[in-house]
């Protein structure tokens, strides 16, 4: 997988150059590359923002250097993830079919967001997504970007050593992950369930379903109720 970067702080996306996505580079399974708007401005003060039309509050991301940075980024028809907090939220699923592509451009907006006849234009150039992370206010969608490929990369074939703790986790079946535990099997007072220690695998497996449910059920209702959100409620 090909991905490229492009922000304002090239700086803030230094960790992708560690840790999960690292690894992933070593192996090589993924490109990443993080380039700077400025570089396409032309400008002595490398202009990237201006005023709303409109008016309004903050400052808008200027077009001309998008454009520029979009045209040679991405010419190969790649996927466009714009982040944006009027995105649609970046759900697991999500993560899953974006691991499917071959190459993705993530832009990242900043100030009030960027020029909408970039978002418009990027459409010539491949799939356009635009995604939030979630119901909340950042600075910038740089953060947003590292959290995206994060999670988009560890899905990559050959990336991650075991496909069952994949399987297991939060979300792949569409329910909060179970508690877990390890040892000691006692630990200041505080006992694992009996059950886990009981080697029956079918007791273990129901007990660790019902947890799931009664966590979901506690901290996400909107994952089990029958919803008005388009596919929401639907366990796999
Ligand atoms: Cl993608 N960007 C910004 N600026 N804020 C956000 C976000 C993105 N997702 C949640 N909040």
């Amino acid at each position: 997988m090909r991905i490229d970067v492009v922000t304002i702080f090239p700086d803030y996306l230094a960790p992708l150059s560690l840790s999960l996505p690292g690894k992933a580079r070593e192996k090589g399974l993924l490109d990443v590359r993080v380039h700077d708007l400025r570089d396409w401005t032309h400008d002595r003060h490398r202009t990237v923002d201006d005023t709303p039309y409109g008016g309004g509050a903050g400052m808008v991301m200027r077009p001309e250097p998008w454009g520029e940075a979009l045209d040679e980024v991405a010419a190969n028809r790649p996927t466009l993830v714009f982040t944006t907090p009027s995105g649609e939220p970046f759900t697991q699923a999500l993560a899953k079919e974006l691991s499917t592509r071959e190459h993705l451009v993530f832009a990242c907006g900043r100030y009030e967001g960027i020029d909408q006849r970039v978002i418009e234009h990027a459409a010539s150039l491949g799939e356009v997504r635009e995604v939030s992370l979630g119901d909340y206010v950042l600075n910038g969608g740089e953060v947003a970007a590292l959290a995206i490929v994060e999670a988009v990369v560890r899905l990559l074939p050959g990336f991650m050593g075991n496909a069952e703790s994949l399987a297991e986790e939060s979300h792949e079946d569409g329910l909060l992950e179970y508690p877990v535990y390890t040892k000691p099997a006692s630990w200041r007072g505080l006992d694992v369930p009996e059950v886990l220690l009981s080697g029956d695998h079918g007791r273990i497996a129901a007990w660790r379903r019902e947890q799931a449910v009664r966590r979901t059920a506690q901290r996400r209702p909107d994952l089990l109720a029958p919803s008005a959100v388009p596919g929401g409620g639907e366990l796999k």
